[in-house]
């Protein structure tokens, strides 16, 4: 049978699920909606990128990404369902012809179903090492921009272990190289993570250090809470990420802010505290999904607007 948004909003979905989804979405809208291939995983699972509204065009793009960490599996629900509702909704034919959205929706697909098969916890990569008993690595700490430096370790059986190299990790590689290729174009970044309800502006790689226009940074990170607030009174709160939370050099907002891309954030989604943590029970997917998608339409709007 066939996945709907019906299930986005109500359960998790496997990998091959997630991808049964974004092909339906894309016949369904061929005018709207491309998908394509960025590269493959460590295991060889394909790394898709759904592009909706017009391609080969200079309007600025709004670029979103999910599920870097494998466990933290509300962020890959909120992305397909930004997808489906940007792609399906005829109100967001206007936002779309003046500003490209790409959501790549599951960026550690070889992490996510070794989550869902034996360890509900993983967070990193599937990567394998020679002569170590350890596998996978921290996507979130392979990214070329002060790697290695802080808030990693180099010790293959850590959570935080940053890869041998910036960009050992094919999945790291496909997203960089992606991004790269129009660098220039993109204006908003956004990595989805879970779990915290926070905007975290960068930069992470180190405490009391912002970029130049932090303030624009925050001013937006604030617009996109208050849309947040409005439906459900949801709190999310805008910190930087080195000072609120801790410093980790490499993580992916960090480089795509050191390319250029001046809205770069993390969302850190629902829940707020550990009690359920990143075991987000299923009947609060589409609350989190609702809320989401408030926060990314105002930075499609402000991207828009400038
Ligand atoms: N949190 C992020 C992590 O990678 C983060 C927090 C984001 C730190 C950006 C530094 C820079 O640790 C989760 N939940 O993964
Ligand atoms: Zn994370």
């Amino acid at each position: 049978s066939q996945v709907t948004i019906q299930d986005v909003n109500y359960r998790y979905l496997n990998y091959n699920e997630q991808m049964q989804f974004i092909n339906t979405v894309a016949q369904q809208f061929p005018n709207t909606v491309k998908l394509q291939k960025l590269g493959n995983s460590y295991e060889g699972r394909s790394i898709t990128a759904v592009r909706i509204g017009d391609d080969g065009t200079n309007k600025p793009i709004v670029w979103i990404d999910a599920g870097i960490h494998a466990r933290e599996w509300i962020s890959y629900n909120v992305a397909l369902y930004l997808i489906y509702t940007i792609a399906s909704e005829p109100a967001y034919r206007d936002l779309l012809s003046s500003v490209q959205l790409v959501v790549v929706p599951n960026t550690n697909p070889d992490g996510y179903e070794y989550s869902r098969t034996h360890d509900r916890m993983w967070r990193k990569t599937r990567s394998r090492f020679t002569n170590s008993r350890c596998g996978g690595a921290d996507a979130n700490r392979n990214y070329p921009f002060y790697w290695g430096t802080k808030g990693v370790s180099h010790s293959q059986c850590s959570e935080i272990y940053c890869g041998t190299r910036a960009q050992s990790e094919p999945e790291v590689l496909a997203l960089t190289n992606a991004i790269q290729r129009e660098e220039t174009r993109i204006k908003g970044y956004i990595a989805l993570h879970s779990y915290g309800q926070e905007i975290l502006y960068p930069w992470g790689h180190t405490m009391r250090q912002y970029p130049s226009d932090v303030q624009d940074l925050i001013q937006v990170g604030q617009a996109m809470a208050a849309a947040v607030k409005a439906i459900n009174n949801t709190e999310y709160s805008v910190v930087n990420s080195g000072d609120g939370l801790y410093p980790a050099a490499g993580a992916s907002d960090d480089w795509a802010k050191s390319r250029g891309i001046k809205f770069s954030y993390t969302i850190e989604l629902s829940p707020i505290d550990d009690e359920t943590g990143f075991t987000l029970p299923e009947d609060r997917i589409n609350q989190v999904n609702r809320e989401a998608f408030q926060a990314i339409q105002v930075l499609m709007i402000e991207v828009k607007s400038r």
